[in-house]
């Protein structure tokens, strides 16, 4: 059934967790919406009923009235007690994880959304689940504050740094929904944007199939695909463009002036120190905004960005 404020509201494709935020949210605008009209039409008739008439038009003495009084004190307090049960079953429910869900890992850093599936099938900034099944997300963040968000589910929660946080949804039609970052984290906050793709059942197993397992191939292959689900494109170009961080193409080898005047050849232990430990060698027109990668690549991964950068001539 459509309502007056429907149009609102974006597409909701996860009724389990967005009916009881819908109907709350039609509640408070529809009774905000009585509420404001009838105060309208209040105002403007005694204005014009009680308007001063004459000269000697004089206003009563008023002292109070019972039943006025109490009707306009209970009215609304009747009202924000049906607000506050609805909004707390409604937080209940987006608490309560159906036991079935299917668990799917985020990592949240400085400008993406990183997820990793059961089977060791990672992927970065489209996060990948099937339709009519509950999936839990537990998230994390590797820097900063961020907020996962998605407007068609209705679910929202912060994503914090050395805590894992969650939430649920049941998506129930096949097809995409979008992510947000709703929490202010820097240069590029507003491009932290992920996908949500939705598919049948089964099709979404034949998906973790065929990307189970994680990176693999040859060190250069591995480098490659770490490159990408480490997030490095979002600051750095492979074809010798800037963006927030200095291009990878021609990197090794050359020369690279630091914040402090001095130069240095772009070896494997600058490469490596660059990636731990970033703000320890700042190149020259550039702010050290890279989060360290320290604990979250191991040294064979390590090596294997190394080989692959060295391919970018
Ligand atoms: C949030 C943006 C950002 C991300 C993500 C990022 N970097 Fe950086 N990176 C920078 C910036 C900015 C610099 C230049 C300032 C400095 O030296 O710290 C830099 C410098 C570097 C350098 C030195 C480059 C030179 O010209 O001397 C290397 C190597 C490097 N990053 C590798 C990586 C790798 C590998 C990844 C992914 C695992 C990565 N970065 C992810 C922003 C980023
Ligand atoms: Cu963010």
């Amino acid at each position: 059934m459509g309502r007056l404020f429907d149009f609102m509201l974006p597409d909701n494709q996860s009724p389990l967790t967005a009916d009881s935020t819908d109907g709350l949210f039609h509640f408070i605008t529809e009774v905000s919406f009585i509420l404001l009209v009838g105060i309208t039409i209040a105002l403007i008739y005694f204005a014009i009923k009680y308007k001063r008439k004459s000269e000697d038009d004089e206003t009563p003495l008023i002292t109070h009235n019972n039943t006025l009084e109490i009707s306009w004190s209970v009215i609304p307090l009747l009202i924000t007690l049906v607000i506050f049960g609805w909004g707390y079953s409604g937080w209940l429910n987006l608490r309560s994880v159906p036991d079935d869900a299917y668990e799917i890992h985020v990592n949240a850093f400085k400008w993406n959304w990183g997820f990793n599936y059961s089977n060791g099938a990672q992927t970065l900034n489209e996060l990948h689940v099937p339709k009519g099944r509950p999936v839990k997300l537990v998230m994390q963040s590797r820097d900063v504050l961020h907020s996962f968000f998605v407007p068609d589910f209705r679910v929202k929660h912060d994503v914090l740094p050395n805590r894992y946080t969650y939430v649920w949804f049941q998506a129930e039609e096949a097809g995409e929904a979008q992510i947000f970052c709703t929490e202010y984290c820097g240069t590029s906050h507003s491009n932290m944007l992920a996908k949500v793709i939705i598919h049948e059942p089964d099709e979404f197993e034949t998906w973790l199939e065929t990307n189970g397992g994680g990176v693999s191939g040859s060190p250069v292959e591995q480098g490659e695909q770490l490159v990408s689900l480490q997030g490095c494109k979002t600051c750095h170009s492979l074809d010798g463009t800037k963006i927030i961080g200095p291009s990878f193409k021609g990197l090794f080898g050359k020369q690279e002036t630091l914040s402090d005047g001095s130069t240095v050849t772009v070896d494997e232990n600058y490469i490596r120190e660059s990636i731990l430990n970033p703000g320890a060698k700042v190149v020259q027109g550039y702010d050290n905004v890279m989060t360290p990668y320290e604990g979250r690549v191991s040294d064979d991964e390590i090596s294997n960005i190394i080989e692959y950068l060295k391919t970018l001539k």
